[in-house]
């Protein structure tokens, strides 16, 4: 007899992602349950992160992940018969299948595709929301849920935009008593912020970038951080509007120096940069201010500024155990920035958190740029109680998919988090 929870069949397909580049996406059907995710990519990526399985021949200009599609059935054949409910059963039968520290045998696209849809079929079998079936797991205590504070990219630079920015992401960090509030006045400030951009450079300038922000034809760092101030003065919101930085540095580090808004900087001098930042616009976190392995600027950084701003880990960690506990021991930076697909499966994901957790490290949830409609995400952040996630500007489906999931998780008495640290 086939019970409730018992994986009855797996299947996977080619779809596209919000680039139109080939992404995998999996079905996981139990007795009484179905599950189906999609995952996204980078193009920002760190060197150190899971390996994801792309084709390599003309089709797609060599982005197919037919490859890896086949994959994710192999390791459907694998769990037929698993209950659909022992996450880390299922993500220990495809990494040993996989059989290498980062994915590159079956990709870590195909990996992470059948692990969130088995996420996604056990919580539908409980008749539970995704968020409450990943606290039950996540803690296997009585979890306390919340809803994350968003951060929403709102002016795209470095590799997501074609303008001059050597600054990945401009985000707008909303303090507000519930989620929908947060939502709603970084929606307003947005559009305002679109009226300040045409108004300055022109209708042409306020195409959207990957995420979703605006990418007018900028040149210098603070050229973006005022046009945020003069949108959120314009909505009203300056009371309840911080800002935050995504600086993505390996893009702009060359043999140990750093070429931004137009001058090459030793680490020492970038620092007093950024503090020079923080001391002159209402900036609370910046992520990646150095190179993916610069772990001694990272610790200058944190302790030089640590206490006033949140240092965020994101191509320096890779979501990876091991880089966070090296940061850790550190102290370099004091929030991880965790994308389920740069290690490959929910239990890995669920072990980096844990680690940030007991030392007091933050945790950001996040997207990639290349994304699919898939909603996982809000649920991994309300269900891991993260303080933060982010997912791109109030615009365009694919990073709205994961706003809206949490606008239904409001809806069923969920409180917000306020404030992430
Ligand atoms: C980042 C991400 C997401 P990408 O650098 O944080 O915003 O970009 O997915 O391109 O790595
Ligand atoms: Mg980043």
């Amino acid at each position: 007899m086939i019970g409730k929870y018992d994986i009855t069949s797996v299947k996977a397909r080619q779809i596209l992602d919000s680039r139109g580049n080939p992404t995998v996406e999996c079905d996981v059907y139990c007795g009484k349950g179905f599950g189906r995710a999609s995952v996204p990519s980078g193009v920002s990526t760190g060197s150190h992160e899971a390996k994801e399985l792309r084709d390599g021949y003309k089709d797609y200009n060599g982005l197919g992940v037919l490859k890896a599609v086949e994959n994710t059935m192999l390791i459907g054949q694998k769990l037929i018969g698993q209950d659909v409910r022992d996450q880390s059963g299922i993500d220990r039968t495809s990494k040993d299948m996989d059989g290498t520290p980062d994915r590159s045998n079956l990709g870590s696209n195909a990996l992470l595709a059948v692990s969130i849809a088995a996420n996604k079929a056990a919580a539908s079998a409980k008749e539970a929301m995704v968020f409450e079936h990943i606290g039950h797991i996540f803690t296997h205590a009585e979890p306390v849920y919340a809803t994350p504070v968003p951060f929403f990219n709102v002016i795209n630079g470095g590799a997501h935009a074609g303008n001059k920015l050597d600054i990945q992401e401009f985000m707008l960090v909303p303090k507000a008593k519930t989620f929908s509030e947060a939502l709603r006045i970084s929606t307003e400030t947005y559009h305002a912020l679109k009226k300040v951009i045409a108004k300055k450079y022109g209708a042409e300038a306020t195409n959207v970038g990957d995420e979703g922000g605006f990418a007018p034809p900028l040149k210098k760092t603070e050229e973006a951080l005022k046009l945020l101030q003069s949108a959120v003065r314009k909505a009203g919101h300056t009371k309840q509007i911080s800002f935050a930085l995504d600086c993505a540095a390996n893009h702009f580090h060359k043999n140990g120096k750093y070429r931004l808004d137009g001058k090459t900087m030793a680490p020492e001098k970038l620092i007093k940069y950024y503090t020079k930042l923080v001391d002159d616009y209402p900036i609370v976190s910046i992520e990646d201010p150095f190179h993916e392995d610069d772990y001694p600027s990272f610790t200058a950084l944190t302790k030089a500024i640590g206490d006033r701003i949140q240092i965020v880990g994101d191509d320096l960690f890779v979501s990876q155990e091991s880089r966070v506990r090296q940061g850790i021991s550190e102290q370099a930076g004091n929030c991880v920035l965790l994308k389920p697909n740069q290690v490959g499966t929910i239990t890995d994901a669920f072990q980096t958190a844990q680690l940030a957790n007991q030392s007091n490290f933050g945790v950001m949830i996040s997207h990639r740029s290349g994304e699919t409609c898939d909603d996982f995400i809000a649920d991994l952040a309300v269900g891991m109680g993260c303080k933060q996630i982010k997912a791109g500007a109030p615009c365009r489906g694919e990073r709205l998919a994961k706003y809206n999931e949490l606008l239904r998780i409001e809806e069923v008495g969920i409180e917000h988090v306020e404030w992430f640290r």
